[in-house]
């Protein structure tokens, strides 16, 4: 059975045309003017887009004493329904600090779950010997990045040192390390500072996670990235400090990616001084909002090139999850929602107003992230051959965001009330329709499948070498237990 996605104006990442998408069985095999096939999807009126690819979720993580609430099945479906049919979700070490364990653990979790495809970036979380030995594992399980978080001491936070030999490891075996660029023992200083003085509320959330704290982190990460001779991508850039650092690193030549959120492109500092406890504990996440300087910046950088993705860090927690900090800030669990909302929140608030062509907001949702993750152009692209995973991407459509109308698991939305003004008519994910507008089904869950992406190009390093100059070290980490005040 081939599928023709007619009438519609083809809008890759370089440029717009009028074409018919022929698809058969799960591939796209012919780009042109008036196709056949044995089905027809109706295009008229719309851009027909790669599906967006979210490089950056939190599905039933467990963090912060508790489990993301949102579901692979839930965030898939939802993500569908918002036009991305591929997401990048993060996997934690467990108590046994194994990573083939982790990544074994999340395809059991994720496998009977998911709508539609998945990828994972693994997380580094302490350095020994076995870490050593089963990050090779991880890239041959086709997990070919590496997050270190630079923050949450005593829980996930990783030392310099560490750090170092992680890339290293990285540079020798072809991935991608990133980092969550916060410097953490400053952030628990303030945090303890601000607690102190009797600010238990949100707010201290934010006054104990300034700018200044992450850039330097990005700075220092980048420093060690070039030591180590390896790329960096930096996740959940929130300030300019942070993107002036990246777009200083890539004038020198050197490769290092950014992540701004949707929700820091759109969402202000202004969310965690609302009376409403709750309207302000659903919206801690780190780093934090930013004020409107920041996001200024974060707009140019995309316009500009120097940040070149846009992700969600979908970390759910209901308001119930939520509460556990009502008496301090330091426990709320850190996280805020987004990946039904990413495409046509960056539409309205991004091409609507002429920030950015059709054109850059498909580069941005899809396919930049499709090549720094090495799964172009299977993903992220409209060119015979590749998944046929298609947006027929409405510009007429226009919603009001609520937690009422939306598919993730959440009682809340940090975009309620957002006016967006384009939706997914049609979401396929290689070649079948899951998710049409004004049906609401829910496409099936299972038959989302794990992409491997295979580990770039490496030089051409001897395996045994760093083994010897990295001095492995025990370090115990829970990342459930957060305690305060450290
Ligand atoms: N930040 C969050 O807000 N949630 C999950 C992890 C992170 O780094
Ligand atoms: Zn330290
Ligand atoms: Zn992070
Ligand atoms: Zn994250």
């Amino acid at each position: 059975m081939s599928k023709v996605i007619k009438g519609g104006m083809v809008c890759t990442a370089d440029r717009t045309w009028k074409a018919d998408v022929l698809i058969e069985g799960e591939k796209i095999v012919r780009i042109g003017e008036d196709l056949v096939g044995d089905e027809y999807i109706d295009a008229e009126g719309a851009y027909v887009i790669p599906g967006g690819i979210d490089p950056h979720t939190h599905l039933e993580m467990p963090f912060m004493g508790t489990t993301a609430a949102e579901t692979f099945e839930t965030g898939t479906w939802a993500a569908a329904v918002g036009g991305t049919t591929m997401i990048v979700d993060f996997c934690l070490p467990g108590a046994d600090g194994s990573i083939k364990n982790a990544i074994n653990e999340w395809h059991r979790k994720s496998a009977p779950q998911i709508c539609s495809d998945i990828g994972y970036h693994m997380a580094i979380t302490g350095w020994n010997e076995n870490v050593f030995d089963e990050m090779k594992d991880a890239v041959d399980m086709g997990v070919n990045s590496f997050k270190h978080f630079m923050a949450y001491k005593g829980a996930l936070m990783i030392e310099d040192d560490e750090m170092f030999a992680s890339f290293k490891r990285c540079a020798e075996l072809g991935a991608l390390p990133m980092v969550h660029a916060e410097n953490g023992d400053l952030v628990a200083e303030l945090q303890q500072k601000y607690f102190d003085q009797g600010i238990t509320g949100p707010e201290g959330h934010a006054y104990s996670r300034p700018p200044e704290l992450e850039g330097e982190a990005a700075n220092r990460a980048i420093t060690i990235a070039d030591t180590a001779g390896v790329p960096l991508y930096i996740v959940h850039v929130s300030c300019e400090q942070t993107h002036e650092a990246i777009r200083r690193a890539r004038q020198k030549g050197m490769r290092v990616y950014g992540e701004p959120l949707i929700q820091f492109l759109t969402l202000d500092e202004g969310e965690y001084f609302n009376k409403d406890w709750d309207h302000a504990a659903r919206r801690v996440m780190s780093p934090p909002f930013r004020n409107k300087q920041h996001q200024d910046s974060l707009w140019a950088g995309l316009q500009a090139g120097s940040l070149q993705v846009v992700a969600t860090d979908h970390a759910a927690f209901s308001t119930e999850q939520k509460r556990a900090g009502r008496n301090d800030f330091r426990i709320i669990p850190n996280g805020s929602n987004g990946l039904e909302e990413r495409l046509a929140v960056l539409w309205t608030e991004g091409v609507e107003t002429g920030r950015l062509t059709p054109n850059e907001f498909v580069a941005a949702t899809s396919t930049n992230v499709a090549k720094i993750l090495n799964i172009y152009p299977q993903k992220g692209a409209i060119v015979e051959g590749a998944d046929a995973d298609i947006v027929v991407w409405d510009p007429k459509i226009t919603k009001t965001i609520s937690p009422a109308n939306h598919h993730s698991i959440l009682d809340y939305n940090v975009f309620e009330g957002f006016e967006v003004t384009a939706q997914s008519r049609y979401t396929l994910s290689r070649g079948e329709v899951i998710w049409a507008w004004g049906q609401n089904s829910q496409p099936q869950p299972g038959r989302g499948k794990f992409v491997p992406r295979p580990a770039f190009a490496a030089p051409n390093v001897a395996l045994s070498k760093y083994k010897e100059l990295t001095s492995p070290k025990m370090i115990k980490r829970d990342p459930m237990n957060i305690p305060a005040g450290i």
